[in-house]
């Protein structure tokens, strides 16, 4: 199916523009929505504004009308690039990730916690966060298809266990899909009381926040391996805010701790608003998980197709800001058999791409936890070395005449005149990109009397070391050590630093492809 010929590529374009502000919502097509709110109405006149809501109200009665007749997919190539069909049990990580939890609590807490880092970041690392699976996170505007690509991608469809899809915006819960022996559905509240699950942490989102999240265990061998979160869709004319919980803030929460975040797009629905940039901006900082998906290609002939991944390119390459252009890929990801005039054999190759992204992030889940846990201890570091620093230039300005909150108030006000950051990026091996920001610490220091630390000097036990010995050596020995024994057998203890090279830095978190 293509465009109508009035649909110019010319208007097509237009319908596509990026743009920020208000439109009408005059239809109920969904997809008409969308290209209605793009143009606004002044773009369109009546009579084409009749055709686009025709044009769109087909699109959408066509991908009725062949999920209900159109056969099934074959999905061998699901079980095969994932491997699911092997009789082999997961692997029993468990010896890696008990030393890494042994490594954490003995190196790196105990100075996290003397320095109060957790009320800087706000990154507490829990137990349930270590041994947790790699995360796969589904994030976009409404109605694109994510709880329908991860019903097919888990070959849920027609089963009890199926996500529930529709035109309209249908998912208002985050869903954590996971392993469970039988089907069972979990409260948000009981997920957040369970420490031993990574999902504790979330209880501080409020209860109006744990009504809207959902656990469900189902006995699948893909969940063995990893945990699947759909997320409710973006509204562009509604506040995220009016969802009645810090919706931005969840998001955040999830898009720092996923392995995988699959940005979802509709061809129809290209339109970049305020809420769908607040996304992108959270987003900053995580782009090598970022996979972005054009889905339901199926509903578009070649030539239109390779419009609209120009226009997605186009609308996305403000959002983006890194050198390497994100991976983008195109197919539609639902269990319908392809359309006959559509790109079949491009779509196939794309789905079995991103399913060996997803197998990567599967065999790098120790890889990734591990890295994930040294750059926690970096930036622990960094903190505690800043704590000492001004509190060694407090003692050092201190008089038996001086007022001590004055002194102190001074140098956090402004710490480039006593070189505080400075110092550190002199005397010690910090990369001045890893240095947090300055104004953070006013924050820090305004709820954490520096009275209330000691110098790192202090911090040393007969029996126990000393704090940044300790973590620092986890960053240059312990971490690395253990990352180099994977190699061999995922045997932890059949190495020691001497073999493998414990200085080396870890590796890449992600092949890119
Ligand atoms: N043609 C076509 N339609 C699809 C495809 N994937 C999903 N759909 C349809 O798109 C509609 C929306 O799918 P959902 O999975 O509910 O979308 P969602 O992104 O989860 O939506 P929210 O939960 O509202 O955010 C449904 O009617 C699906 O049948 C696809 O690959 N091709
Ligand atoms: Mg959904």
């Amino acid at each position: 199916m293509g465009f109508p010929e009035e649909f110019s590529f010319h208007t097509a374009c237009q319908l596509l523009v990026p743009s920020i502000g208000g439109g009408s919502a005059a239809s109920p097509s969904p997809s008409f929505f969308s290209l209605s709110w793009v143009c606004g109405q002044g773009c369109l006149s009546p009579e084409m504004f009749h055709k686009a809501h025709q044009f769109s109200a087909s699109i959408s009665e066509e991908a009725e009308d062949v999920s209900e007749e159109a056969p099934l997919r074959d999905r061998s190539h699901i079980e095969k690039t994932l491997m699911l069909d092997e009789d082999k049990p997961a692997d029993d990580y468990s010896v890696v990730l008990q030393r890494l939890r042994k490594i954490y609590h003995s190196s790196i807490k105990p100075l996290e916690q003397s320095y109060k880092y957790n009320e800087l970041r706000q990154h507490e690392i829990t137990d349930g966060e270590i041994t947790s699976k790699p995360m796969v996170l589904f994030l976009g505007p409404w109605s694109v298809g994510k709880s329908t690509m991860i019903n097919y991608l888990l070959g849920l469809e027609n089963t009890r266990y199926q996500l529930y899809t529709g035109a309209e915006p249908t998912t208002s819960e985050f869903t954590v899909l996971m392993h469970g022996p039988k089907l069972k559905t979990i409260e948000g509240i009981v997920m957040a009381a369970d420490s031993a699950r990574s999902f504790s942490p979330l209880e501080k989102f409020g209860q109006n926040f744990l009504e809207k999240l959902i656990g469900i265990e189902v006995p699948h061998k893909l969940l063995e391996r990893v945990t699947f979160v759909d997320t409710p869709g973006i509204i562009e004319n509604r506040k995220q805010q009016e969802r009645g919980y810090p919706f931005n803030d969840v998001c955040q929460w999830f898009i720092d701790r996923a392995d995988l975040i699959f940005v979802v797009f509709d061809p129809t629905k290209l339109d970049v608003g305020l809420e769908l940039e607040m996304l992108f901006r959270q987003l900053k900082g995580r782009e090598s998980q970022i996979r972005i998906i054009l889905n339901k290609a199926d509903n578009l002939a070649t030539q239109m197709l390779m419009r609209v991944y120009g226009a997605l390119f186009w609308s996305l390459a403000p959002l983006i800001n890194v050198t390497e252009p994100p991976r983008v890929y195109v197919s539609s990801f639902w269990p319908q058999d392809y359309k006959p005039d559509t790109h079949r054999e491009l779509f196939l190759k794309e789905e079995i791409s991103l399913l060996e992204d997803l197998n990567q992030v599967i065999e790098n889940r120790l890889e990734n936890k591990i890295a994930f846990i040294r750059q926690h201890a970096i930036r622990v570091r960094i903190h505690a070395l800043l704590v000492d620093r001004y509190l060694q230039t407090y003692k050092d300005k201190m008089t038996f005449f001086s007022d001590g909150e004055l002194v102190f108030k001074d140098i956090v006000e402004d710490p480039d005149k006593f070189y505080i950051f400075k110092t550190i990026l002199a005397k010690t091996n910090v990369s001045k990109f890893d240095l947090p920001n300055r104004e953070a610490y006013k924050d820090f220091f305004g709820i954490n009397p520096i009275s209330s630390f000691k110098l790192l000097s202090q911090q040393c036990s007969y029996m126990g070391g000393c704090f940044l010995e300790k973590i620092e050596r986890a960053i240059t020995h312990e971490l690395p050590g253990l990352l180099g024994s994977l190699g061999l057998g995922k045997n932890p203890g059949a190495l020691n630093c001497d073999k493998t090279g414990c200085g080396e830095t870890p590796k890449n978190r992600y092949k890119k492809h």
